[in-house]
C-alpha cells in the first residue's frame, strides 16, 4: 500500500508556488525560511487578486452588492478558520493582524484587569518575544512579574518544573505550541490539563504549529490560541485569536473605533458582541479572503500528508547536518517540527547566512526574536533552516554542500 508520503508529488506542489521557480544570484532559489514567512500558492495570490478585481468593498457596512459580496467572502474565511482549529462556534474566532496582535489583545483585555502586585504570568524559556513582551508590559503596569519555566539542553520544556510553578499567583500561562528556534513541539494537552486543574487559563502561541500540525483547540483544552496567517501560506497582516466564548464575552474591547459598537453617544458606548467588538476599523479584507484560500489549499494537500512529508525531510536534514564537521545543532526534542537551528565552529551566523544567500539559499540568522533562549544557550545568534512541505531532499543536499563551501572559506 502506498503511504500518503510516497504518493506525494512534490514537483506538482512546487508548481503551485510561483516564487519557488525563481532564481536568486543566478542560482535556483532554495527557500528554507518558512518559519519566518511561508511562500504563497497561486490559489492564494488569485483569491486576493480576484477580490480586488471583482468584489472590493468595505465589509459589514454597505448594503450594495459589492459590500454584501465582500462581507460574505470575509466572513466565510472566519468559518474556514473556525473549522480549521475546531472552534465550538465561529464567534470564537477574532481576526487580528497576526499572533502578535492576538497575544496583545489577551494581555490588555483579559489579563491586565485581573493583575495585582505580586501576581505572576508563567511562560517558558523558549518563547518568542511576542509571548513575553506583551506580558511584561502589563506586568510593569501592575507590579506583577513574568516567570519563565526552564527547558533542557536538548530544548524540551521540563513539564514538572512548569507545573510546579502553577501557583495561585499565576493569572495566565503562555506556551508556544512549536518553538520557532528549536522546533520543539510542546505537550499542550498535558499542560492545559495541569492549568485547568488549578483554574489558570492557558494561552498557546500556535504561530509555528498551525502550518504543520492539526490544531484542535477543543482537544488541546487550552483557553486561547493565537496563529498567524502569513506562516500558514496566507497573506501578511492576517491572523486569529481563538478564545473560549466565555472569555471573549467577559473581555472588554482593547481597541475602539468603527464597527465594534452597538450604540455610541457622549453619555457612553455599548459594544458589539465578540468577535466584532475586537475588530475595530476596516480590517485586512483581501488578506483574510486570501487566508481562507490558504486554508482550502492546506486542507486539500492534507495536514496528515504535510506532517508525514515534513517528518521525513526533518529526519533527512538532521542526519545530513549532523554529518557536517564542526556543526552544532540546537534543539533535539523527541517531538519536533522541521526547524533546524545550528552554528558552525568559527563562523558567525550572519556571515553563514550571507554566504548561503550567494548560493541562492535563504536561511534566517539572528536571535529569532528569542533573546532569552539565546541567553540559555550562551550564543548571540544561530542560523536556522526551516522547512515546509514544498521543500525537497535535493534542497537539503544543496544546503549541506553550500555549508561545506562556506566552511572551506571561513572556518
Ligand atoms: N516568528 C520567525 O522567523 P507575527 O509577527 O505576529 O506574525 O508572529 C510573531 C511570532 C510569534 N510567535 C512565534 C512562535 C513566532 O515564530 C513568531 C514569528 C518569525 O521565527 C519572525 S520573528
Amino acid at each position: 500500500m502506498t503511504s500518503a508520503r510516497d504518493a506525494f508529488d512534490v514537483a506538482r506542489i512546487r508548481a503551485d508556488f510561483p516564487i519557488l521557480s525563481r532564481r536568486v544570484h543566478g542560482k535556483p532559489l532554495v527557500y528554507l525560511d518558512s518559519a519566518n514567512t511561508s511562500q504563497k500558492p497561486q490559489a492564494v495570490i488569485d483569491a486576493v487578486d480576484r477580490f480586488y478585481r471583482e468584489t472590493n468593498a468595505n465589509v459589514a457596512r454597505a448594503v450594495h452588492a459589492l459590500g454584501e459580496a465582500a462581507t460574505s467572502a470575509y466572513e466565510s474565511a472566519r468559518d474556514k478558520l473556525a473549522r480549521f482549529v475546531n472552534a465550538t462556534t465561529r464567534d470564537e474566532v477574532v481576526f487580528t493582524s497576526g499572533t502578535t496582535q492576538a497575544i496583545n489583545t489577551v494581555a490588555y483585555s483579559y489579563v491586565l484587569p485581573r493583575l495585582s502586585p505580586g501576581d505572576e504570568i508563567l511562560v517558558t524559556r523558549m518563547e518568542h518575544h511576542a509571548n513575553i513582551v506583551p506580558w511584561q508590559l502589563v506586568a510593569a503596569r501592575t507590579g506583577a512579574k513574568v516567570v519563565p519555566a526552564p527547558i533542557t539542553p536538548s530544548g524540551e520544556l521540563i513539564v514538572e518544573e512548569f507545573v510546579a510553578r502553577l501557583n495561585p499567583r499565576v493569572k495566565i500561562a503562555g506556551v508556544t505550541h512549536v518553538s520557532n528556534v528549536l522546533g520543539t513541539i510542546n505537550p499542550i494537552r498535558e499542560l492545559a490539563k495541569a492549568c485547568r486543574a488549578r483554574g489558570i487559563p492557558l494561552l498557546v502561541d500556535g504561530s509555528q504549529a498551525a502550518p504543520h500540525l492539526r490544531v484542535d483547540v477543543q482537544a488541546l483544552g487550552c483557553d486561547f490560541y493565537a496563529l498567524t496567517g502569513h506562516k500558514l501560506f496566507g497573506p501578511t497582516g492576517t491572523g486569529i485569536l481563538w478564545a473560549r466564548r466565555e472569555h471573549l464575552a467577559a473581555m472588554p474591547p482593547f481597541f475602539g473605533g468603527g464597527e465594534m459598537i452597538r450604540t455610541v453617544s457622549f453619555d457612553g458606548t455599548t459594544f458589539a458582541d465578540a468577535p466584532h467588538k475586537f475588530e475595530a476599523g476596516t480590517p485586512n479584507i483581501a488578506g483574510f479572503v486570501g487566508l481562507g484560500a490558504a486554508i482550502d489549499y492546506v486542507n486539500e494537500v492534507g495536514l496528515d500528508t504535510i506532517g508525514a512529508v515534513e517528518r521525513d525531510l526533518l529526519a533527512y536534514a538532521t542526519e545530513a547536518l549532523k554529518s557536517v564537521p564542526g556543526l552544532r545543532l540546537f534543539g533535539e526534542a523527541k517531538e519536533k517540527a522541521a526547524v533546524l537551528s545550528f552554528l558552525i565552529d568559527g563562523v558567525h551566523a550572519h556571515d553563514l547566512a550571507t554566504l548561503l544567500d550567494q548560493e541562492g539559499i535563504a536561511v534566517r540568522s539572528g536571535h529569532h526574536c528569542a533573546h532569552p533562549l539565546m541567553q540559555f544557550f550562551g550564543v548571540p545568534a544561530t542560523a536556522r533552516a526551516s522547512l515546509a512541505f514544498y521543500n525537497t531532499r535535493d534542497e537539503v543536499d544543496a544546503l549541506v554542500a553550500a555549508i561545506a563551501k562556506v566552511r572551506k572559506l571561513l572556518a
